[in-house]
C-alpha cells in the first residue's frame, strides 16, 4: 500500500471535506426540467466523494483498485478469474452475466474491504449471484496484498442497476482496466465513457480481448488512434488472442503480460503512486466546474420551492384579505335570508314604500317573535346557513386557487400528484365550518344576554325578544357601511334599518361598536377555517423543502477547492 494522501494538501483536503458535506446536505426534492439531470449528477458525486476520495483523504492507506470495465460479454469476468486461475466470478453466455460487483483481494486486506471504508452501503455477500444488490467478497492468496481487482457489472447494461454499480465501481478504483474485443472495441457506448475518463484524467489501461492473430497489429494500431482521439494517448494496449479457453479461464501464457504488468504496478511504488495520483488529482481537479454544475441545479430546486411558496402565501394572503369584503358587502344577506328577512319586519310593501317608524316596526317584529308566527328563527337559520355556504366557498376557493397556480408549475403539479389530498378541501369541511358559524352565534348570543342584563337596554331586549334581536345583529353585521357599493339597493336599506333597530334598542353608539364587534368575530373565525386550509400544503411543502441558500453553499465550497489547488 501506498500514501496517496500526500498528495492532498491541508486546504485540498478541508475544501474536500466542506464539498462532501454539501453534498451531503443537497436536497432534490422538487420535480423540474431538468431535476434527473441534477439528480443524476448530484448521485455520481456523492458516491465519487464517498467512495473513492474521501476514503483516500481521511485515510492513510487504501488498497490499488483496479476496476475491470468493459460492455456485457466483453470477457471481463473471464479475464478476472484468469488472472486469479479460478473461477471467481461466474462468466456466461447469459447477457449480462455479472449484477454484482465482485472484488478479489488478498487475505491481508479482508479487513479493509468487510470495513464500512469500501461502498459502505452495499452489503457484502460471498455470493456472486445474490439476487439483492451487494459487494462479492472473495479473498485470494493469488492477488498481491495492497491490491484489489474488481469485475464490473457490464458499464452499457439493459439493467439500470447494473449501469449504475458499473459506474460507480469504476469511480471507486484508481486504475481501470478497460476489457473490448477485436469485434466491438468501435462501439459507441464505451467512448462515452472512456472520454469521461480522459477528461478526469483517470488512469486507464485497455485490455484488447479475443483478436485474431492475423488481425493483432491492424486493430491494435486503430484503437490506438481512437484512444489517441479520447484523449488517452498514454493509456497501455494489452491485446489477448483468439483462443479456446481451458476450464473456461484464459490460458497462462495468453495472460501473463496483463498479469505481470499487475504485479509490477502492485509492488513496485513509484509507478502505483503515479497510478494513483493521477486518477486522485484528476478526479478533485475535475470537481470544482462539477460542483459548480450542480449548484446551478440547485438553484433550480431553490426557485422553484420559493414559486410554490410564494403563490401558496400570494392565494391565502388575498384569500384572507378578501374575506372582509365578503362578510360585509351584504352578499350574504340575499336570496333565503333576503325573504326570511321580509317575513321578519313585516310585508315588504312597507319598506319599499314609506319608511316605517321605528315604533311601529318594532311592534311588528316583537309581535313576530312572540307571537305565534315565529320569524327569527328562520331568519336566524338563514342567516347562519347562507353564511356558512360563502364561508365554504371561500375556502373551496382558496384551495382551488392554490392548486390552480401549482398545477402550472412542473414542480407544484408533481406535488399534487403525489399528494392528491391537496386537490379538494378537507373532507370534514362543512362540520367545521357549521361548528365555527354556530359557534359565531353562540357569541351573539352570549353578548346579547350580558348587554341584556343592563339596565339601559334590558327592557327593550325583552320587548324584542332575544332571539329577535339577535337574528337583527347578526343581520347587521354582514353589511358595512363601507361597502355600500355593492350590496344592492334593497339590501342597503334592509342593513340600513337593522342598524337603526339595533340603535333604538341598544342606543346607537352601542349598537355600532356592537355589531362591528360581531362582525369582527366573524371574520376571526373565518379567516381562523380559511387559514386551516392552507396546512396540507404548507406539510407537503414542509417535507419537500428546499433548504435556503444551498446552491451558494455549494458554488462557496466549489471555490473554495478551485482555490486550494
Ligand atoms: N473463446 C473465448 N471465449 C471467451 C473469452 N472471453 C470470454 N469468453 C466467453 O464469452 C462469454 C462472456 O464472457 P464473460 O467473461 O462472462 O463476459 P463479461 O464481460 O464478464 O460479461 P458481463 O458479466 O455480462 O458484463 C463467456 O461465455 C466466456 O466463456 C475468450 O478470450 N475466448
Ligand atoms: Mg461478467
Amino acid at each position: 500500500m501506498t500514501d496517496s494522501k500526500s498528495a492532498v494538501t491541508p486546504p485540498v483536503g478541508g475544501a474536500l471535506s466542506d464539498i462532501a458535506k454539501r453534498i451531503s446536505e443537497t436536497r432534490f426534492t422538487m420535480q423540474t426540467d431538468d431535476s434527473a439531470e441534477g439528480r443524476e449528477l448530484h448521485r455520481k458525486l456523492s458516491s465519487e466523494l464517498t467512495d473513492y476520495l474521501l476514503p483516500r483523504i481521511n485515510r492513510t492507506r487504501t488498497p490499488f483498485l483496479i476496476a475491470v470495465g468493459g460492455s456485457t460479454g466483453a470477457g471481463k469476468s473471464t479475464l478476472v478469474n484468469s488472472l486469479v486461475g479460478r473461477s471467481v466470478s461466474p462468466a456466461g453466455v447469459r447477457r449480462p452475466t455479472t449484477g454484482n460487483p465482485v472484488v478479489v483481494h488478498n487475505p491481508a486486506d479482508a479487513k479493509f474491504f468487510e470495513s464500512q471504508s469500501f461502498l459502505s452501503d452495499l452489503p457484502r455477500s460471498s455470493d456472486p449471484e445474490s439476487p439483492t444488490p451487494a459487494v462479492v467478497l472473495i479473498s485470494d492468496d493469488g492477488i498481491e496484498p495492497g491490491t484489489a481487482v474488481l469485475d464490473c457489472p457490464d458499464i452499457d447494461s439493459i439493467a439500470e442497476s447494473n449501469r449504475y454499480l458499473a459506474r460507480r465501481i469504476l469511480m471507486s478504483a484508481d486504475l481501470w482496466m478497460f476489457v473490448t474485443t477485436a469485434n466491438r472495441y468501435a462501439d459507441a457506448a464505451p467512448w462515452a465513457l472512456l472520454k469521461d475518463a480522459a477528461v478526469r484524467n483517470t488512469s486507464v489501461a485497455i485490455v484488447l480481448d479475443r483478436v485474431p492473430p492475423e488481425a493483432n497489429r491492424e486493430v491494435r494500431h486503430h484503437l490506438s488512434s481512437l484512444l489517441a482521439e479520447a484523449g488517452l494517448a498514454s493509456s497501455p494496449i494489452f491485446s489477448v488472442a483468439e483462443l479456446d479457453l481451458e476450464d473456461g479461464l484464459l490460458p497462462h501464457s495468453a495472460i501473463y503480460p496483463i498479469r505481470s504488468w499487475i504485479r509490477q504496478v502492485s509492488s513496485e511504488g513509484r509507478s502505483q503512486e503515479r497510478i494513483r495520483q493521477r486518477t486522485l488529482s484528476g478526479s478533485i481537479g475535475a470537481l470544482p466546474a462539477q460542483v459548480k454544475s450542480l449548484a446551478d441545479f440547485v438553484e433550480t430546486q431553490e426557485g422553484a420551492y420559493v414559486g410554490l411558496q410564494q403563490s401558496l402565501d400570494q392565494e391565502f394572503r388575498t384569500a384572507h384579505d378578501g374575506l372582509s369584503e365578503v362578510f360585509s358587502d351584504g352578499r350574504v344577506l340575499h336570496g333565503e335570508v333576503n325573504a326570511r328577512w321580509q317575513d321578519f319586519v313585516g310585508t315588504g310593501q312597507l319598506f319599499r314604500g314609506l319608511e316605517p317608524t321605528m315604533a311601529r316596526m318594532r311592534d311588528r317584529i316583537s309581535a313576530a317573535v312572540t307571537g305565534k308566527h315565529d320569524a327569527a328563527s328562520p331568519l336566524h337559520i338563514a342567516i347562519l346557513r347562507s353564511a356558512a355556504i360563502s364561508l365554504r366557498e371561500q375556502a373551496i376557493g382558496v384551495v382551488d386557487g392554490v392548486n390552480a397556480r401549482w398545477q402550472r408549475d412542473a414542480a407544484g403539479s408533481a406535488l399534487i400528484d403525489a399528494h392528491p389530498e391537496l386537490r379538494q378541501v378537507a373532507g370534514n369541511l362543512e362540520e367545521t365550518v357549521k361548528a365555527a358559524v354556530s359557534g359565531w352565534a353562540n357569541e351573539v348570543n352570549a353578548l346579547v344576554r350580558d348587554i341584556g342584563q343592563g339596565k339601559k337596554s334590558k327592557a327593550r331586549i325583552l320587548s324584542f325578544g332575544v332571539a329577535g334581536v339577535c337574528a337583527v345583529v347578526e343581520y347587521a353585521a354582514f353589511w358595512d357601511p363601507k361597502h355600500t357599493e355593492t350590496g344592492g339597493q334593497a339590501s342597503r336599506n334592509d342593513a340600513r334599518v337593522a342598524l337603526s333597530l339595533a340603535g333604538t334598542i341598544f342606543g346607537e353608539q352601542e349598537a355600532v361598536s356592537l355589531v362591528a364587534s360581531i362582525r369582527d368575530r366573524f371574520l376571526g373565525a373565518a379567516a381562523g377555517i380559511v387559514g386551516d386550509c392552507r396546512e396540507p400544503f404548507d406539510n407537503v411543502l414542509g417535507l419537500s423543502a428546499v433548504p435556503a441558500r444551498q446552491s451558494g453553499a455549494l458554488r462557496a465550497s466549489g471555490d473554495r477547492l478551485e482555490v486550494a489547488l
